[in-house]
């Protein structure tokens, strides 16, 4: 069948039937939400049209501002995962506890962990902005999910994903079959494949980490940011800077292009080292994806995926792109010792 008529839907129900135990709740969760990100697209989209830019007043359990366009997402979201009977419990960047789901609704087998809008600071420059989701299978028993069933290593994740709000509006999941990429056609409303199994070229050519950070940077991530501004021996020319500030835009062009993207601990207090992105709902479900399509991703001193989560909003340094950019980063923590050679990650 042409690439382009083939849409998100037949393509996740292809790939649960690669699952000998799948019974189509997996199939059902993400259909839900491709519909409540069809929602969000078209709110962003008529954002500065509708006049729903500006903040709530309120802020997030992380600090950040909330946007009334992220309240629309979380809602959005909300609204169409709450009651299809796939889930026990969701968990959101934009709320501080665990979102139980309403008891006139079954429960379901699986959890949705998820940034409703991210970057949306970036929203009135009209810059890409997405949702990122991950999720897993519950480990308690039957009923209202548990903390327990939250607090996981991304390496249990069933599902992650994307949906990038940019030029056009796009999905990018994996159930862990590889990562696939669907384009929203607006003229009939369908998410058609456009991009038939991401792999992430084994190096690139661009890093990506906020440059203004650096006065708080360890010193592998020191040394190896001035390493990528030496000729490259392979190119002849250093590595070329994209930094977007929004995650999902940023690590996007990482999985496509290649390269390397940095978020790492804020070390001005070496004894006190202050992460800033979210492990269940942002750095797990993109270290998912990265992994999938043949990339790395680590956090300095350990592979993200087998990070086990200590809180729902815990926050871990990232490190992650194609698979030899990542070894290289390795390659300098291992020389400053902050990670001893031959260590496992
Ligand atoms: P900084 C956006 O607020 C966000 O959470 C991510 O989307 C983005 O990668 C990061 O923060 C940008 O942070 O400190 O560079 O502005």
């Amino acid at each position: 069948m042409e690439k382009s008529s083939i849409t998100v839907q037949r393509h996740i129900l292809e790939q649960e039937r690669k699952h000998q135990q799948a019974t189509g709740d997996l199939t059902g969760l993400l259909w839900d939400l491709t519909l409540a990100a069809k929602v969000v697209s078209r709110e962003v989209n008529r954002a500065g049209l509708a006049d729903i830019f500006g903040a709530t007043g309120e802020e997030n359990e992380s600090g950040d501002l909330v946007k009334r366009l992220d309240s629309i997402a979380q809602d959005t979201i909300y609204r169409a995962m709450d009651h299809g009977g796939h889930l026990c419990l969701m968990v959101s960047e934009e709320s501080p506890d665990l979102i139980p789901i309403p008891a006139k609704y079954p429960k379901g087998k699986y959890l949705l962990l998820y940034d409703p809008l991210d970057g949306s600071s970036n929203i009135e420059a009209n810059v890409s902005i997405g949702t990122i989701f991950s999720v897993h299978r519950r480990i308690t028993g039957s009923g209202d999910g548990t903390l327990e069933d939250c607090l996981r290593k991304g390496s249990e994740q069933v599902a992650a994903g994307y949906f990038l709000y940019g030029s056009s509006t796009m999905i990018v999941y994996t159930t862990g079959q590889g990562v696939y990429g669907f384009t929203l056609d607006p003229s009939i409303g369908e998410f058609m494949l456009s991009h038939d199994r991401i792999v992430t070229p084994p190096q690139g050519k661009y890093y990506s980490i906020n440059e203004g950070n650096a006065a708080g940077w360890d010193e592998p991530t020191r040394n190896y940011v001035q390493h990528l501004k030496q000729k490259d021996k392979a190119t002849g020319r250093p590595y070329s800077l994209r930094y977007i500030g929004s995650l999902v835009a940023d690590i996007h062009r990482t999985l496509v292009y290649g390269g390397i993207f940095l978020y790492p601990s804020d070390t001005s207090d070496p004894a006190n080292p202050k992460p800033k992105l979210r492990l269940l709902y942002e750095v797990a479900p993109m270290s998912f994806l990265m992994e999938q399509a043949g990339g790395a991703a680590i956090t300095g001193t350990q592979r993200v995926l087998d990070v086990q989560a200590t809180s729902l909003h815990h926050k871990v340094p990232i490190v992650l792109g194609s698979k030899q950019d990542v070894a290289t980063y390795e390659r300098f923590c291992t020389e400053s010792g902050t990670v001893p050679a031959g260590k496992k990650k």
